[in-house]
């Protein structure tokens, strides 16, 4: 009788330290966590600063034109099967956005899909407002044929 009470206390003692070690585990958890989402805020205003000064991203129009393609291949297309055209709608089809290649430079272009699959390959000169590498795109025409 003795014996089979030893036995029966154990099981029970076990989980009570088990539940102890599982509570603090999770306190730290959720500690981690609420420190790293504050971390997140605080860096949140300095990543969007369109979102914090409109005015100054819309008061400065730039004029960009290169070359339309998307902002995963860049100037290099890795389908090589393909024209650049192709392939840029195939990856902008994949969930890519568009880009406009200006020298080495690859802008990521925001807006106007429509006016850009048509351009898609080729040649544009876009408006818009430029933040960092993102181009919110206000217009897009084709760019004038360059004589060679
Ligand atoms: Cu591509």
């Amino acid at each position: 009788m003795i014996v089979k009470r030893a036995v029966q206390l154990q099981p029970n003692q076990k989980r009570g330290l088990l539940m102890k070690t599982r509570t603090v585990v999770n306190t730290i958890a959720f500690l981690t966590l609420s420190t790293m989402l504050m971390a997140a805020q605080m860096q949140m205003p300095a990543s969007t600063p369109g979102k914090s000064k409109p005015a100054e991203a819309s008061s400065a129009p730039k004029t960009l034109t290169g070359t339309v393609s998307d902002s995963m291949c860049g100037a290099h297309h890795m389908e090589k099967g393909k024209s650049a055209a192709d392939c840029t709608r195939d990856c902008v089809k994949k969930g890519t956005k568009y880009a406009l290649v200006v020298g080495k430079k690859v802008y990521t272009l925001d807006g106007h899909e429509a006016e850009l699959d048509k351009l898609a390959g080729e040649r544009a000169t876009v408006k818009g407002s430029l933040m960092g590498e993102m181009v919110m795109v206000e217009s897009v025409a084709a760019a004038k044929k360059m004589a060679k």
